[in-house]
């Protein structure tokens, strides 16, 4: 079984509450068209797009893509950085019932090869060149049967010649409960794990999420992390805006000296950041002649955002700040909008919902005191109950009763507010990035002069956590050589090692596995 559906019984639970409304993301684009037509939706790459101009451009390109021959259900993997067609694509493909799978801008072949195959992507659709890398370079090496290029297509098939489609008659599409799209795990294990998120259960999560956040017609987002991650999709991000009606303003990347000018021509409201970009903003604020005053809400998430550290980016921005502990398998925790300092400097936020079941356990499962910290599982309205084509791990990443196993140590504060403490996982959390230690590892165990390697986290002061690669050579070999051999092979930048040690034998644990607890400790 590909996708592991909500119990039937949950299902109607989840449904009887109101949570999921039975939309579909094609509906809700049709009706925010009617609603908000000339507003504007879109910002970016030196385009404005209306609603009714992206309803328009989605269903022309959904027409040019059926007849490519897209099914509903094929997989398409999307690579595009945040520009306005990115959404453009995703509600095309949305219309057809056809699943985006979205990568990283980071990611380079060794990860979009991997997406492809496991997928069995029927296209994979990228720009020509950005950020100074060539995508149809990339797309040489890929087993797939269509290239799409968003711009300069090479000898590949451009967007604009699918874009020329007269658009096709209604067709029924996919129901509200299908899988809309397969979002990307941070991940732990040797491969990266694909989840799968219906209509319903993302529809419900980001609206609640705009409800929580206060966004209305008014606000205006920017989008300054990578468009395709979770937190700027849809906590409450991009879609979270666009269900409010608001406009969303694309970031080509999140320096300062990019996204202050755009908050002051665009009198952005609210933003999301990862700490080390929230601690460069405070830093550069003091200094900018912009106007950042119509900044209504600082959000930080995707890595631990300390108490310092909050103290000092909240001393600087004046407009609320919001921690946000999210995930792309679902739960996502918010401090609220009114929540008094005490709140927002020390805690990462409540789940959204009041069907968000939380327990915090020790290792044999068993819950853990009040106010303890413990492993965190979570189920509820807009959390898998499984990964994409994952039935052997999701027997250990999920209880017998469906609860995620999401890897995060978290305590409960008496009112509510989870606490992360740590993480038991296999994962390095590299500033927002995440790096699964055993995928690096493969990587250098193909390597001739590696006979054994570990990657671990070590601490940090601006990203929280680097990586350090422990290395068992058989033959002689360098950091360098070994730095340029994952690049070889395609591996993303950010999950290339930053440092590395050689040593005769890495430490072992009592069963014989390597000691990673030992390991962080070597210096
Ligand atoms: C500590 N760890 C955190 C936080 C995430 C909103 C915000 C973030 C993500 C995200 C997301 C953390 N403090 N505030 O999808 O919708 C770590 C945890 C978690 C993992 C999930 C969203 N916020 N984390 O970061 O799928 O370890 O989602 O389990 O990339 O990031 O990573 P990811």
């Amino acid at each position: 079984m590909d996708v592991v559906p909500y119990p039937p019984e949950f299902a109607a639970r989840y449904r009887a509450a109101g949570y999921w409304r039975g939309e579909t993301f094609g509906g809700m684009l049709r009706d925010l068209a009617a609603a908000h037509g000339e507003r504007t939706a879109l910002v970016g790459d030196g385009e404005r797009w209306s609603y009714r101009r992206l309803d328009e451009r989605a269903d022309r390109l959904a027409a040019g893509l059926t007849r490519l021959g897209v099914r509903p259900g094929d997989r398409v993997v999307v690579h595009l950085p945040n520009r306005p067609s990115f959404y453009e694509v995703c509600f095309a493909l949305f219309r057809i019932g056809a699943l985006p799978v979205f990568a990283l801008p980071a990611h380079r072949a060794a990860e979009i090869g991997y997406f492809c195959e496991f997928t069995e992507a029927v296209a994979y659709i990228a720009p020509g060149t950005h950020a100074g890398f060539d995508h149809r370079e990339l797309a040489a090496g890929l087993k797939v049967p269509n290239v799409l290029v968003d711009g300069d297509p090479g000898p590949y098939l451009a967007l604009d010649e699918l874009r020329a489609a007269d658009p096709l008659p209604p067709a029924p599409g996919p129901e509200p409960a299908d899988v809309a799209f397969l979002q990307l795990s941070g991940g732990s294990t040797g491969v990266p794990k694909l989840i799968p998120r219906t209509h319903d259960d993302y529809i419900y999560s980001f609206r609640a999420s705009a409800e929580i956040c206060g966004l209305s017609e008014r606000s205006v987002y920017l989008c300054a992390l990578p468009a395709a991650h979770n937190f700027p999709m849809s906590s409450p991000g991009v879609f979270g805006t666009m269900a409010a009606g608001g406009t969303s303003v694309l970031a080509p990347n999140p320096a300062p000296d990019v996204c202050f000018p755009l908050i002051e021509s665009e009198r952005v409201t609210i933003t999301g950041l990862v700490p080390p970009m929230a601690l460069l903003w405070a830093d550069a604020a003091g200094r900018t002649r912009h106007d950042l005053s119509s900044l209504e809400i600082l959000q930080v998430g995707g890595a631990k955002f300390t108490e310092e550290a909050a103290r000092r980016v909240g001393g600087v921005f004046d407009c609320v700040l919001q921690q946000v502990f999210g995930m792309a398998e679902g739960l996502v925790n918010y401090t609220r909008p009114d929540d008094p300092p005490e709140i927002t400097l020390t805690t990462q936020g409540r789940p959204i919902s009041p069907d968000d079941e939380i327990r915090v356990v020790d290792d044999q499962d068993a819950p853990v005191p009040d106010g303890e910290p413990g492993h965190l599982l979570t189920r509820g309205p807009y959390t898998i109950r499984g990964y994409y084509r994952a039935a052997e791990h999701n027997a250990v990443a999920f209880t017998t009763d469906g609860f995620y196993r999401t890897g995060d140590i978290v305590r409960v504060t008496p009112a509510g507010y989870l606490v992360v403490e740590g993480r038991a996982k296999d994962q390095i959390n590299r500033g927002g990035e995440k790096i699964a230690a055993a995928e690096v590892e493969n990587h250098l165990l193909a390597h001739p002069a590696v006979h054994d390697a570990s990657v671990v986290a070590v601490p940090d002061d601006y990203l929280g956590e680097r990586t350090r690669a422990h290395i068992v050579a058989r033959a002689a070999v360098t950091g360098a050589e070994l730095r340029a051999f994952l690049r070889e092979r395609g591996l993303a930048g950010y999950k290339i090692p930053d440092q590395f040690a050689f040593a005769e034998t890495l430490p072992a644990t009592a069963v014989g596995k390597v000691s990673k607890r030992h390991l962080r400790e070597r210096t």
